[in-house]
């Protein structure tokens, strides 16, 4: 055991409630109890650990099963201990000698898997002598997804059993495999069909007498080098692609090249060294966040788990647009029929059309079949009135965004849907209480904020209305997970959340343009924090006239006095809308390629000369801190005004809605990990320098005051629920 990590503490072992064993005549059962999903937190790889030493020691014993008791396998290493380590709460203490023992007993050992073998539950199933699954079960290493890469021992196993190119994946990428396709692979030596304890124990039974196969012996999948090499190059290309800024999946990919290079011991040392260093970096601590984030939103305090919830079996959209048309997808991928309603045959006609053209690009892209898309579309049926209606369970309202149009819908939908039907609408700024005054049942109404492309976007911001009652709010909220969505509940102010807070960050993107910066040049400070777009370009893809009309409809409730951005505006009234007109910030191709537009920079520095505003250069970390710390600033405002629950609600809209890197964990993580004094220091800088917009929000300065930060905050706040 020379390569268990310096400091890193054995697990000796003490059954105790978390495993048990019991026999099967000569087959021993060991199941690990810990649920919700058997993670290997303190006290399972101890009881593990005694439990093959009791089958070892029992003569009657030949081989000996392990399996999760409960929905699943082993789901991984319990990701609450990570922090505890890297916060020195807790000792770091290595799987690999668990592993090890495993693989080296005598007896077989059968590793049984249903539900998932994740991270860690996959590395323990890869120290078994062999594996055998339920059809359904999913085997993968998602450490990446945390920041971190596999770290007993999974980036030398499994190309031990699967080959490079596919260890190289399933590390790097971190999606999960399908238990027949593991099979396939032979990562899976067996599938079980019917009950799965009883087929392991039977399959135990017929290996009992054979030599027990040790994968960390095995180097036939492993090839030569030669062969090797093209495989990291390629991996390492698409890793700068697809997961641009991620130092994870690089380090996994090291890790599995260990493998083809060293012993399996030396490969274990790179890994843990590896997965340390990415352990205590600020991406994993991020992406720890967010896993947590994306569940604890679901948590709303005044509405409690049990709240009953309405049985959403039909559903009926109004509007066939690209919002409409997209919410529709949604509801029928998630096999709901749904009523969409328009106007007349026209607009449907072009709304289905557009639908039809969606699910073929998804067909084409391999991502449905043929099959699927024909059951979905006959899910969505076009109408143009309101008859049936009073047959679905929950309306979305997805028409153009006016006040008038939209009351005169729901005061439709108030006459003609049934009483416990949920009212939604998908207004992405009006008012939900104000709509909800248009029927005669406030309670029933509430928002639900779909992202463009409906489709395709996780967010799913659900807006309580002040009277939206708790049986709708949880409906929705258990509905989203239903839609592939993340719900996350906000209140009702203007812009809601996120556009609230996006409309600081992309005036902060005009200010800079207006102050000397080029267009490239701020978007591409934005891209390189790691947002997926920048905001110029954004503004460009959603439409430059979306946002001017809701200016020119708000512009009253500007304050005089205080500075505005005007260049998008002018742009508007030059017809440049973005890429519908083929230009806006930037101009396109027919392809809708975007190039530099020199005729935008000359017009904006021509009314910037006009309007007496000095010119400089302007570096990248000033970008990036003026339009991010825009977010921070609001999102705080929000927070405190009670308009989202927690600052990792925050975060997590601004992940899921607005391509915010998930390795920085959100707005306000980033905040927290920069270090809200630095933040707040600087956003006084940029309020004497540009005046009242940039107040420091008050939540802002008094977590600086007393030396806490946004989670902080959240912890207190839950505590205080
Ligand atoms: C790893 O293994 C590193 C190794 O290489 C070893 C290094 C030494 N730990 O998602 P759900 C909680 S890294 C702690 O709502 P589902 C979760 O927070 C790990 N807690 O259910 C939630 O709690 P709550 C690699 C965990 O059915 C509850 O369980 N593994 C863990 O929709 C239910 O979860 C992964 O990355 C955990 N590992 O989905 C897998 N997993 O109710 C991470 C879950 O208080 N997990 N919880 O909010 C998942 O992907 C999903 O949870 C899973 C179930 C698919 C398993």
């Amino acid at each position: 055991m020379g390569f268990v990590p310096k400091k890193a503490k054995a697990f000796g072992g003490n059954m105790n409630d978390l495993v048990r064993i019991t026999k099967d005549n000569d087959v021993a059962i060991i199941t690990i109890d810990n649920p919700p999903v058997n993670a290997l937190s303190p006290g399972v790889p101890e009881g593990i650990w005694a439990a093959i030493d009791e089958m070892n020691r029992d003569a009657a014993i030949k081989a000996a099963v392990v399996i999760g008791g409960g929905r699943t396998f082993v789901a991984g290493a319990d990701i609450k201990e990570f922090s505890k380590m890297t916060s020195g709460a807790s000792p770091r203490r290595s799987l690999l000698p668990l592993l090890l023992h495993i693989e080296d007993s005598p007896k077989p050992v059968v590793m049984a898997i249903h539900g998932n073998a994740f991270g860690g539950g996959l590395e323990l199933a890869m120290a078994g002598h062999y594996r055998v699954a339920s059809p359904l079960a999913q085997v993968g290493q998602p450490e990446v997804k945390l920041g971190i890469i596999p770290g007993a021992g999974g980036t030398q196993r499994l190309p031990r059993l699967v080959g490079v190119a596919k260890a190289v994946e399933m590390c790097a990428e971190g999606k999960p495999v399908s238990a027949r396709e593991a099979a396939m692979l032979g990562l899976i030596d067996q599938l079980i069909e019917v009950d799965l304890l009883t087929g392991a124990v039977a399959f135990a039974r017929e290996v009992a007498d054979r030599p027990a196969p040790k994968t960390r012996e095995r180097s036939e999948e492993l090839a030569t080098a030669a062969e090797n090499s093209p495989i990291f190059t390629a991996a390492r290309d698409a890793t700068g692609k697809k997961q641009r800024g991620m130092k994870a999946p690089l380090a996994a990919i090291d890790a599995v090249e260990a493998a083809t290079r060293l012993s399996f011991e030396e490969g274990c040392q790179t890994e843990a060294k590896l997965f340390t260093e990415c352990l205590f970096s600020d991406q994993s601590k991020a992406l720890i966040h967010v896993f947590f984030g994306e569940r604890e939103v679901a948590k709303i305090p005044d509405v409690p788990k049990d709240t009953p919830v309405i049985p959403v079996n039909r559903v009926a959209v109004v509007g066939s647009g690209t919002m409409g048309g997209g919410i529709a997808m949604v509801f029928a991928n998630a096999g709901i029929p749904v009523l969409l309603k328009d106007v007349d045959k026209t607009a449907l006609e072009i709304g289905m059309s557009k639908i039809g053209k969606n699910y073929a690009n998804s067909v084409q892209r391999g991502r449905f079949t043929q099959a699927f898309v024909d059951e979905r579309l006959r899910l969505i049926t076009p109408v143009s009135t309101y008859d049936a209606f009073d047959g679905v369970d929950m309306v979305v309202e997805a028409v153009f965004e006016g006040m008038a149009l939209k009351k005169t819908v729901f005061a439709e939908l108030d006459r003609a849907c049934r009483r416990r039907a949920i009212l939604a609408s998908n207004t992405s700024t009006l008012n939900i209480d104000e709509i909800a005054g248009a029927t005669s049942r406030s309670e029933a109404v509430i928002g639900t904020h779909f992202f463009s492309p409906a489709n395709v976007m996780r967010l799913l911001e659900i807006v309580r209305g002040k009277k939206s009652s708790k049986e709708v709010i949880a409906t929705c909220m258990q509905l989203s997970k239903k839609l592939g969505k993340i719900g996350v509940l906000v209140g009702n102010c203007r812009g809601f959340a996120g556009n609230r807070m996006f409309g600081p960050y992309r005036r902060e993107a005009q200010f800079l343009v207006e102050e000397g910066a080029d267009v490239e040049r701020v978007d591409h400070a934005l891209v390189e924090f790691g947002c997926a777009m920048g905001p110029l370009a954004t503004g460009d893809l959603a439409g430059l006239d979306v946002g001017w009309r809701i200016r020119k409809e708000y512009r009253h409730l500007d304050k005089p006095g205080i500075r505005q951005p005007f260049a998008e505006d002018r742009l508007c009234e030059l017809g440049r809308y973005g890429q519908k007109t083929l230009k806006g910030w930037y101009r396109y191709d027919e392809n809708r390629r975007a190039s530099a537009d020199p005729e935008v920079i000359a017009l904006v520095r021509k009314w910037s000369a006009d309007a007496g505003i000095p010119q400089r250069q302007i570096s990248a970390d000033e970008i990036v801190d003026r339009c991010v710390y825009a977010l921070v600033n609001e999102g705080a405002r929000i927070l405190e005004e009670g308009y989202a629950l927690r600052a990792v609600d925050i975060d997590i809209i601004y992940l899921n809605g607005y391509g915010f890197p998930a390795y920085r964990g959100g707005p306000m993580w980033h905040a927290d990990t920069v270090g809200l004094p630095k933040v707040y220091q600087r956003i006084c800088e940029f309020h004497q320098q540009h005046g009242e917009l940039w107040a420091p929000a008050p939540l802002l300065r008094r977590l600086v005051e007393a030396g806490k930060t946004f989670a902080e905050f959240d912890k207190e706040q839950a505590a205080a629920a």
